[in-house]
């Protein structure tokens, strides 16, 4: 017995030490590669691509588990909930989304306005590819309220409602937006608030009808632990996966010392404090509120962190971090998957950070001066953005144009800070799927008496850790019923 839980213990080590292997050997391979095409040639986009594709395979996969995954867990976990503790899990989340996101932003601020990156920067700006949108604050806002209700549950899995503009036809040159006519399109990819409040709604249902329909409540739990039974095998390939999607992107970019060193001190100041809040702020937060031992609850999520850095997508990372958290860190399945999947749609404390940071950063190389009001207009939109992000059609520079657009900055001027964005995403994404983190094992320790004090119906705690290397706790879970 103990040497199969040494031999466990050793498996599942291994597969964190090897990603982190992944992460070391794609970065160094990237770099070694880059010298490879004679006479400061590039590598074509074609054998980018060759490269990418091991990378490109495990991206697909996880991004596969995405849908099934977010629907059982959400069902499942709320399904087996009362309707008062599901309140009382998803009140304490938001309050810890919130005011995390919050910290993030007034650090992030406090960085850059006595830093000071863009005083001495020069305003070179990249060509950016991809139209320009019109678009307003508002109708963004209206646009992800408008997503909360889905008419269509499947179409609601492919395409996601987007308000146009569309300039009048008498003056098609009109400035003012506020005079273009408002029509409305559906736009490819997933709704994904949509589908989390419909889960939620759904799982409320169940969990009011109670024993009437115990049968379809176990389904969706049986399934939500089929998904996590795949995640397992999926993650046997991050390994490689990341390595090549780090190579490849590597060799993909231009010139690294030119661009880092016209905006190496915004890179520094947006990637320190970034990396301040993941493994400092957050981490005192969790020993403050639980004295888990933050070190040991960071090392055990190695794995979702260097997929967060080789995918730079915390919906990606998701079924990972889900593994991580409930494996390693033994946290309630009620609780991470209840919580995760709202965090990581609404909770982003990486993006709001780098937001607010970026906006400043350019209204200091254009010279313009930021009263006090205008920070604080910043901040609640930066805020703002990051919790929209997920469900504005090709958000990304469309939240950041929001931002720039308080203060009255084009949405060019974008441009001005493409060029390290690649990377920020990287150390954006793993903040982004720490703090969901940090935010799960901390609702579940606020939870944790009110989850004990709901009945086992049968004798599950006896249930000890199963031939498929399930905790008892996540047996406890589907035993819950
Ligand atoms: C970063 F919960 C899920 F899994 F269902 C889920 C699915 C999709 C959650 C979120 C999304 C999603 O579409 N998210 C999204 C995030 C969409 C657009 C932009 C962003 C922001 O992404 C971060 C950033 O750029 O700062 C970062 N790359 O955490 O993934």
């Amino acid at each position: 017995m103990r040497r199969e839980r040494f031999k466990l213990l050793l498996k599942e080590n291994l597969l964190t030490l090897l990603t982190i292997t992944g992460v070391i050997g794609g970065i160094a391979l990237g770099i070694g590669l880059r010298e490879i095409p004679a006479e400061g040639g590039k590598w074509t986009p074609r054998e980018v691509a060759y490269i990418n594709f091991v990378g490109d395979i495990f991206l697909r996969m996880l991004k596969a588990l995405i849908l099934p995954l977010i629907i059982t867990s959400l069902i499942s976990a709320v399904g087996c909930l009362d309707l008062s503790l599901s309140g009382k899990i998803g009140g304490r989340a938001v309050l810890y989304y919130i005011t995390t996101t919050i910290m993030a932003v007034i650090l992030g601020i406090i960085l850059v306005v006595t830093i000071q990156p863009g005083k001495g920067a020069e305003a070179t700006s990249t060509e950016v590819t991809g139209e320009t949108r019109n678009v307003t604050t508002t109708d963004t806002l209206l646009d992800l309220v408008r997503n909360m209700f889905p008419p269509n549950l499947v179409q609601a899995c492919l395409q996601q409602f987007q308000t146009v503009l569309v300039p009048p036809k008498h003056n098609p040159h009109e400035q003012d937006l506020n005079l273009w006519s408002v029509s409305g399109k559906y736009t490819d990819g997933m709704n994904i608030i949509g589908l989390v409040v419909a889960a939620i709604v759904f799982g409320i249902a169940l969990s009011s009808l109670k024993e009437e329909v115990q049968v379809v409540l176990k389904f969706f739990q049986q399934l939500s632990h089929t998904v996590m039974k795949v995640t397992g095998w999926v993650i046997w390939l991050s390994p490689l996966g990341v390595l090549f999607l780090i190579t490849a992107k590597l060799l993909e970019m231009d010139d690294l010392g030119v661009v880092f060193g016209k905006l190496g001190l915004y890179f520094a100041v947006t990637a320190g404090g970034i990396l301040f809040h993941g493994f400092v702020i957050l981490p005192s937060i969790l020993f403050i509120l639980t004295r888990k031992n933050p070190a040991r609850f960071i090392a055990n999520m190695g794995q979702a962190i260097a997929t967060a850095f080789g995918t730079s997508s915390s919906s990606a990372t998701l079924p990972v971090t889900m593994q991580c958290l409930e494996e390693k860190n033994h946290i309630d399945p009620r609780v991470s998957r209840f919580v995760l999947p709202i965090g990581a749609t609404i909770n982003m404390d990486g993006t709001a950070l780098y937001e607010a940071v970026a906006a400043i950063f350019i209204a200091q190389l254009r010279g313009l001066p930021l009263s006090f009001g205008d920070i604080v207009a910043i901040s609640i939109t930066a805020t703002a953005a990051s919790i929209g992000a997920a469900g504005i059609p090709q958000a990304g520079l469309v939240t950041l144009v929001m931002v720039l657009d308080t203060v009255g900055l084009p949405a060019e001027d974008v441009s001005l800070i493409i060029a390290v964005d690649w990377l920020l995403d990287r150390f954006r994404t793993v903040v982004n799927v720490l703090g969901d983190s940090f935010g799960a094992a901390i609702v579940a320790h606020y939870s944790q008496k009110e989850l004990a004090a709901i009945p086992p119906r049968e004798e599950a705690q006896k249930v000890p850790r199963n031939s498929m290397g399930n905790s008892a706790e996540t047996v406890l879970f589907e035993e819950r019923l």
